[in-house]
């Protein structure tokens, strides 16, 4: 659990002041997680990390109620909807449940109930309960028995609308059966992946060198919630109804009868669901609901007991963010105790080098565990950055006994060090200063937890996906050389690095197996690709600092610096000025000052700059490539075009272009693109599709033109 041995301060014995500093503290790590989980589906710690951090905030609330402000996590539930998607307003909120972590907590909260309604001492009120489906919630509107709109939970007062994607789970009907249909119903459940679907899933990701998902949970979010609603129907995608929001009439009085209804209407209700009589049951049925949770063949993460008589749901109401009514009893995460025998590292395709720990195998929660995410260096020295995960303050030596723990999710954490068990000759922990992969120099920009290889051209862990971005349409945007390319020609050996791509026809000609000869290539397509290449042998100084793919250089601070130095000489012999002039504790030269000088080039790009131009083996392989291409200033935005000087916002799902090529077209025609209207926007340019921002152009009076008036304007 993220802080459990060293077991921080009683939250009586704090002062206001200390709570004060607690409770911001744990307001941002719970909202990095938020985000990571509900924006990204990608947490990075167990569920039941999360839930102590948030009864934590909750205590800390509960003792200084001065320090609840309005945004604080316990005041919203989740994280607001990611872009990408319309908002919907939910017309009931989407609440959260409490949770119970004891049998006794759960025992309370019967009682609590007892007392509100005024139970006599031996009146149960019957509880209905349900395996807990770790999933994605979802609201479903239907109006006269149609689905007219699903929505995520969101912020669990407004979430996305994933209509479209919903419509192509088999689950989900379209129509509802029979008779008793409300006129407006919100009915609302979990989607979720069976655990042998998602296996495959990742299987198919891994060979394709697509997303592969942490767990059953994030591939349905990451499944469902996609822009191209093609990608939703080939995923394995499922929905348990279980309750719901609006209803212009209740076909049932109590739960277990509203089951039966979702049931009669089409949906698939939880055949373990089942009505309890006294908290025994109760507790039974969460006893046998745990030992078949291996078996189960999805994932759930606890039980949920709801009062069965809606009359009795309708008075006990809610407690500010959760039903009176209902609880969630979470089952505790699974965990063992093993050695850790080793720490390897890992290193991404940005350069991020991440530690593994390499374990005595050991058996958790019925699975075989050796490997464990050990996340970043901080983590190994027992202590956290802001927003990242945090263990207990004590550092981890190879040769310690650790606890080891798989909560829901697939991969296992390293949780605590047992420090009686420490072998008097383990030594602490030195995380490499070098990548293990390619010996570039390694760095950890301040702030941040990873530290990266920096030898981004050279180091073979990153060097597809640098390629890739190298030839990418804002880089050296070669026709016919597009990612798929770049794959296939770096698995052959054929392109390593860039200066590759330009000796590749050379090369060819002396070859004995000729391009032209490899499967989907002929002596045209060859013919082609080489003439494109050799197109872009005159590159821009903006799109070649671009291509290099520089830590935090994008498109904007690429065009700073060739604005900036002009030409590739200066900039290259500055920035050599610069590395070599670097040291630990900074860089006093003319170079870094100059650079760190330009308007909207801060110290993190600075450095970044400079760290790259410090490892010798990328100036290598700019120089290798600058043997076959030439190097133009920047790209001049045409001053002459009809919309030279224009704002122009682009809108709609376009068809005939791509955004990058969008933007890219404008601003060569001296446009300014803009992310959204207002009134000193110019042109909108429509494709289908477009929503929000067409009412916008309306309101300020802007000009909406077609994607074909738009290539005409620029065209001509
Ligand atoms: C899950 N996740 O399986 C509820 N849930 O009811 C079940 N969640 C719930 N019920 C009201 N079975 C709010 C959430």
């Amino acid at each position: 659990m993220a802080s459990k041995a060293k077991t921080p301060p009683d939250i009586s014995s704090l002062t206001r002041s200390k709570a004060a500093v607690e409770h911001k503290r744990l307001a941002l790590e719970i909202e990095a997680h938020n985000e990571r989980y509900y924006q990204k589906d990608a947490p990075t710690v167990s569920d039941a990390a999360y839930d102590a951090l948030r009864k934590r905030l909750e205590a800390i609330e509960a003792r200084f109620p001065e320090l609840v402000t309005s945004n604080s996590p316990t005041q919203t539930v989740g994280a607001s909807p990611a872009r990408g998607f319309a908002k919907v307003q939910h017309a009931v909120p989407m609440l959260s449940l409490g949770n119970a972590f004891s049998d006794e907590e759960v025992a309370e909260f019967v009682e609590r109930i007892r007392r509100f309604l005024k139970l006599g001492a031996d009146e149960f009120p019957a509880i209905v309960a349900e395996p807990k489906i770790d999933g994605l919630s979802l609201s479903l509107r239907y109006e006269n028995g149609e689905l007219v709109r699903a929505a995520t939970r969101g912020d669990g007062f407004i979430g996305e609308d994933v209509t479209a994607n919903v419509r192509t789970i088999k689950d989900v009907p379209n129509t509802l059966k029979g008779r008793n249909i409300p006129a407006a119903c919100e009915m609302r459940g979990e989607v979720y992946m069976l655990k042998r679907d998602f296996l495959a899933l990742n299987k198919k990701q891994a060979e394709a060198e697509d997303t592969v998902f942490a767990n059953p949970r994030n591939s349905a979010a990451g499944s469902l919630r996609q822009k191209d609603v093609a990608i939703t129907a080939s995923r394995p995608l499922k929905f348990f109804a279980y309750t719901w929001g609006e209803m212009s009439e209740r076909p049932a009085d109590t739960q277990h009868g509203m089951l039966a209804w979702m049931e009669k209407a089409g949906f698939t209700v939880n055949p373990l669901i089942t009505l309890c009589k006294s908290v025994e049951d109760v507790l039974k049925f969460y006893r046998k609901i745990g030992e078949e949770r291996a078996s189960l063949g999805y994932d759930i993460d606890g039980v949920v007991y709801k009062v069965d008589r809606l009359d009795w749901q309708d008075r006990l109401g809610f407690v500010s963010r959760s039903p009176r009514w209902a609880i969630a009893h979470k089952f505790a995460a699974e965990q063992a105790t093993t050695v850790l025998n080793g720490i390897d590292i890992q290193v991404g395709r940005t350069g991020a080098m991440t530690p593994v720990a390499r374990l005595e195998p050991v058996t958790v929660g019925g699975v075989v565990v050796q490997n464990a995410t050990l996340h970043n260096e901080d983590y190994i020295r027992g202590i956290g950055n802001d927003g990242q995960p945090i263990r207990d303050g004590v550092d981890l030596r190879v040769g310690d006994t650790v606890v080891v723990q798989r909560a829901g999710d697939v991969i296992p954490q390293v949780v605590s060090v047992i420090l009686d068990k420490r072998p008097k000759s383990a030594k602490p922990y030195k995380f490499p200063d070098k990548c293990p992969i390619c010996g570039s120099h390694a760095v950890r920009e301040e702030g941040e937890a990873v530290r990266r290889c920096t030898g981004a051209l050279i180091c073979p862990a990153q060097a597809v996906e640098r390629l890739k971005h190298f030839v990418s349409r804002l880089a050296f945007d070669i026709d016919g050389l597009g990612e798929k390319q770049i794959q296939e020609f770096y698995d052959d050996g054929l392109i390593m690095h860039p200066v590759d791509i330009f000796t590749l026809e050379k090369r060819d000609s002396r070859a004995a197996k000729k391009l032209r000869d490899r499967e989907g290539y002929g002596e045209v397509s060859v013919r082609n690709l080489f003439a494109a290449i050799d197109a872009r042998r005159k590159i821009e100084l903006n799109r070649l600092i671009f291509a290099l793919g520089i830590r935090h250089v994008g498109e904007g601070n690429a065009k700073l610096l060739a604005r900036h130095y002009g030409s590739i000489e200066n900039f290259r012999s500055a920035m050599t000025e610069a590395a070599a002039a670097q040291t630990e504790e900074g860089n006093g030269s003319e170079a870094y000052a100059d650079l760190n000088n330009i308007g909207g080039v801060g110290d993190i790009v600075a450095d970044a700059v400079v760290e790259f131009f410090a490892e010798k083996r990328n100036v290598k392989a700019l120089n290798d490539l600058l043997s076959e291409i030439e190097v133009l200033p920047m790209e001049q935005a045409r001053r002459d075009s009809a919309v030279a000087g224009k704002t122009v916002v682009f809108t709609g799902s376009l068809e005939k272009f791509t955004r990058d090529e969008a933007k890219a077209s404008a601003e060569r025609m001296g446009a300014k693109v803009s992310g959204s209207v207002s009134k000193k926007t110019d042109l909108v340019v429509a494709g289908p599709g477009a929503g929000s921002k067409l009412k916008d152009a309306e309101k300020h009076g802007v000009k909406v033109i077609s994607e074909d008036d738009w290539l005409k304007l620029i065209e001509g």
